[in-house]
């Protein structure tokens, strides 16, 4: 059952989901909404394909940045997207909050967010197709090192951070944000050809995580758009 806040009215569904199966970002709103049980409209945003359909005008005026995923949905009438996966997964929080995926402590709270920053701003980003592609063109080859050594300092920092918290998850026993970040970032690591044995707790955590339902049903190879390469 979807648990609705009195703002939750204002908002008319299915959601729209503008997205992609190997993007990362994708994967972490894919989970989210899994997790708190919303239905959405998968529309696949192809990264490669033409250029990348990211570069549409159509994308543009939904996303700036040219980038997924981003969020369309009907809000008190009018027609309304969002981008940034802590934006869209900050708002599904505010309008759905049950189960949550923000701790109530305000420590871990902020713990939490701390966790899902390392991989949103201090990860991710380097490892993007925009940047790499760059890197590329302008030393051949060095755009794969700078996302491998992006991924090493910032699995690193995690690991480091979670051998102080882990239960069964990030943050004790109870599945957080920084679950929704972390499984998405491993799945990338991987296809990035970074050596995960340095992170065992990260690993388990991701183990634990496998089998539940929001987080099988969110991996890139169970979507529309899946290619396997
Ligand atoms: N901080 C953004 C990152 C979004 C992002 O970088 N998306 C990537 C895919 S994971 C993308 O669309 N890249 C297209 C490109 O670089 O052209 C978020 O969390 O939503």
């Amino acid at each position: 059952m979807v648990y609705f806040t009195a703002m939750a009215s204002d908002l008319q569904l299915p959601l729209r989901l503008y997205n992609y199966y190997r993007s990362s970002a994708s994967y972490r709103v894919r989970i989210a909404l899994a997790f708190k049980g919303i239905p959405y409209e998968y529309v696949p945003v192809h990264l490669i394909r033409g250029g990348g359909e990211q570069r549409s005008s159509e994308h543009h005026a939904r996303n700036p940045m040219e980038q997924v995923p981003a969020l369309e949905f009907t809000w008190r009438g009018e027609r309304r997207v969002i981008a940034q996966s802590v934006a869209i997964i900050e708002f599904l929080e505010e309008l759905f909050p049950e189960p949550p995926l923000f701790p109530r402590d305000p420590f871990w709270r902020a713990r939490a967010r701390e966790l899902v920053e390392i991989i949103n701003s201090g990860i991710q980003p380097h490892q993007n197709l925009t940047p790499t592609r760059m890197i590329d063109a302008l030393v051949p080859g060095a755009g794969l090192k700078h996302a491998q050594h992006f991924n090493r300092i910032g699995l690193q920092a995690l690991e480091e951070r979670v051998r102080e918290s882990a239960g069964r998850y990030a943050i004790g026993d109870e599945i957080t944000v920084a679950d929704v970040f972390i499984v998405p970032q491993l799945t990338s690591a991987r296809r990035f050809e970074v050596d995960l044995s340095p992170y065992p707790t990260l690993l388990a955590i991701e183990a634990n995580l496998a089998s539940h339902p929001a987080f099988e049903s969110a991996r890139p190879e169970r979507q529309p758009d899946y290619e396997p390469t």
